[in-house]
């Protein structure tokens, strides 16, 4: 019966494994990610981006953009709304920025001259 248990272990391990594979796939991961603007990237217009999307706290938001002609500034509200960052506001320039998203409303812009004026802003409300 050499020949039967060989067999027998073999499916044992191979169903293991399966099941290790599956878990894997569906462990929780921390946080979704988005790239923001889509394929079009964090440019121009990109103000409705965020609208009828939901989003969690410690999802991150993936900023693309060329570093010569933007860059991406997490401002307060009233920073938001007048598109002038407070001071202290913190600076993203890499052109490939990952910012994990806090509980609460989260507002980028960027401060290059008239850009947030042209819509290049986005609130992000982040349950
Ligand atoms: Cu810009």
């Amino acid at each position: 019966m050499g020949q039967g248990r060989s067999s027998a272990t073999q499916v044992m391990v191979l169903g293991l494994a399966i099941i290790m594979c599956v878990l894997a796939i569906t462990q929780p991961t921390f946080g979704a990610s988005y790239t923001v603007g889509d394929a079009g990237g964090w440019t121009f217009h990109v103000v409705n981006w965020p609208n009828g999307k939901s989003f969690k706290a410690g999802d991150a938001l993936a900023f693309n953009y060329d570093r010569s002609l933007h860059n991406v500034v997490a401002v307060d509200e009233a920073g938001y709304t007048s598109c002038n960052p407070q001071s202290g506001a913190k600076v993203y320039q890499t052109g490939k920025d990952i910012i994990k998203l806090n509980k609460g409303a989260n507002y980028f812009i960027c401060t290059f001259r008239g850009h947030c004026q042209l819509d290049m802003k986005i609130a992000v409300n982040a349950a």
